[in-house]
């Protein structure tokens, strides 16, 4: 589907990169996300056939980065490295933190340091967004402009993880366009995507033990036509045949992003919004079903029965494989939305509950504290295969131990209660970071939405920190990413529509400090970023450009 937009914000784009090819030969500082710092000085450099170094102390993949670039800027300059004046150094340096970077650009030299990958990587990004457009692009470029001022940039992120999610389990999006969004968070500087691969409306990872998870699990009968809060109405057409990611597929995918700097966190989510698997395997829920895989949206009180060591077992099976194909530290596993309904019924759940002595309280009943109970169960299993867990900020409630990540979700409240008991969190607010809420106030204007609203100012404005904390509860929280649940996301233009230019504001949320944020700057900035989605073709929303 296409978006159709407003003639006048076409204009105002337009009229924006006109603007924006003048301004950027006065100020060519047009890099998003705005480094810690920047001194520009009179001068320039020309990079066309440039000479590249680079310190052999790199790694094979470092090294194999610059050689991308220096590629790309000998197809899109037209000019062969080495037959320009200017030379640039990539030099190892250990004063430079983690992902951090510097350059320097003096007469006919720039130099680029970093310690690591991603820095490199990084350092990269921003001198290419200075450059004509055509650097991404790779096509020739008739009279470009090659040039970089003198200048000095110092820059580190303010967060080590910055994260993307991406649900591909209500509509699945393949492997290439997963790549693409993955060449999307590059470009933005992000270095985390979170995968949900599983849900109750699809499951699309392989899992060889489980075939039925595939072959069953990706299909449902029909989707919901319109808001779940307001239609009953089907499409009656099945959707998900052959909508799932073989092993190989996901290696693919983890190795694509590792080229990036991009590590991939797979979400397997349990207890609840399982129903998918449930249709598969009958014998996982609490009354043996039958199941289907769900065809409308919103939360089930269909989930896995935990009082049964045989789905214990499934799940260990399960998370087993997933280990396998994701070298990432950490496995994210769910635990939000699970009604405890079935589980009060349940005679296998009542007897664990009485095994284990478990107890409500006026808080939390006891079938709380048996989901604290499989929480448990995953994170020491994963710990045996050297993992850490992560969970939506649901599985507080009730007692978890202190090595699991909480990703609150929900509001700053719950990640400001999980820092008080102890745990990192991961921010992902979503009255701010949400990007399955629509753009602007009156949602009737936009296409369909599961509703909220998060505009580009709202992500922007996001300050996870507190004038209460201390320094120590600060440093737990981890980072910030945002959400891209896919409940009414049909198509890949309508994806990318959904993420940018929010993406842009993410990334600056990420990466600078409150001090170092400006939101005029920003949107003026944001003209020479609008050049690189045009250039290459991502369909992107154009309010912010409307006066
Ligand atoms: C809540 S955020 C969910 C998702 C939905 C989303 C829609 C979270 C942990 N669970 O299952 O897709 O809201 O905004």
């Amino acid at each position: 589907m296409k978006i159709t937009n407003h003639i006048f914000a076409l204009a105002a784009v337009a009229v924006m990169l006109f603007w924006c090819s003048f301004a950027s030969l006065a100020n060519s500082i047009n890099v998003i996300p705005q480094p810690s710092s920047v001194q520009v000085f009179d001068g320039e450099c020309n990079i066309a056939g440039a000479t590249f170094r680079i310190d052999k102390k790199f790694s094979k993949e470092t090294i194999a980065a610059v050689n991308g670039f220096a590629e790309s800027l000998k197809l899109a300059s037209g000019k062969k490295n080495g037959r320009g004046k200017a030379v640039l150094v990539f030099e190892l340096s250990n004063d430079i933190v983690k992902e951090g970077y510097a350059i320097e650009v003096s007469n006919n030299k720039v130099y680029v340091k970093a310690s690591d990958f991603n820095g490199v990587l990084y350092a990269i990004e921003t001198i290419k967004q200075m450059l004509p457009v055509e650097i991404y692009t790779k096509k020739p470029c008739d009279g470009g402009d090659w040039t970089l001022p003198y200048m000095r940039i110092e820059d580190h992120p303010r967060f080590a993880y910055r994260g993307l999610h991406l649900d591909v389990a209500r509509h699945f999006f393949d492997i290439d366009q997963v790549k693409k969004y993955l060449d999307i968070m590059a470009i933005h500087k992000l270095n985390t995507f979170h995968w949900h691969l599983t849900d109750d409306q699809g499951w699309r990872i392989e899992i060889k033990k489980y075939p039925l998870l595939t072959e069953v699990g990706s299909i449902r009968k029909e989707t919901l036509k319109g808001h779940f809060r307001r239609s009953k109405e089907f499409d009656g057409t099945p959707y998900g045949e052959g909508m799932w990611y073989t092993q190989d597929q996901i290696k693919e995918v983890v190795a694509y992003a590792a080229s990036k700097g991009i590590t991939v966190i797979p979400e397997i989510d349990l207890p609840g919004h399982m129903v998918a698997a449930l249709a598969a395997y009958p014998e996982l829920g609490c009354t043996g079903g039958p199941y289907e895989v769900w065809r409308t949206w919103g939360i089930t009180k269909d989930v896995l029965c935990v009082g049964k060591e045989s789905t214990i077992e499934f799940l260990k099976n399960v998370l087993s494989e997933v280990c396998e194909l994701f070298p990432s530290e950490y496995i994210h596993i769910g635990g939000d939305e699970c009604p405890k309904d079935k589980w009060k019924e349940c005679p296998h759940c009542q007897a664990k509950i009485k095994e284990l002595c478990l107890v409500g309280n006026e808080k939390y009943s006891a079938e709380y504290y048996l989901q604290s109970y499989i929480t448990r169960q995953m994170e020491e299993f994963l710990a045996t295969k050297g993992k850490k867990i992560i969970g939506w900020d649901e599985i507080l409630e009730g007692e978890i131990s202190k090595n699991v990540t909480v990703m609150s979700w929900r509001g700053n409240e719950h990640g400001l209660e999980a820092i008080k008991r102890g745990h990192d969190v991961i921010m992902v607010n979503k009255g701010s970071l949400y990007f399955d809420y629509c753009q602007i106030k009156d949602s009737s204007k936009e296409p369909l939405t599961i509703g909220g609203h998060v505009s580009v100012e709202k992500v922007y404005s996001y300050e996870p920190y507190t004038d209460e904390m201390t320094d120590a509860e600060k440093a737990r929280i981890l980072g910030i990413q945002a959400n891209m649940w896919t409940e009414y996301i049909t198509s890949n233009d309508y994806l990318e529509y959904m993420i940018l230019p929010r993406l842009s504001a993410l990334s600056e949320i990420q990466w600078c400090s409150p001090t170092g944020k400006d939101y005029g700057r920003f949107l003026e900035k944001m003209g020479a970023m609008v050049r690189i989605y045009e250039a290459l073709g991502y369909n992107y929303a154009k309010h912010i450009f409307i006066k």
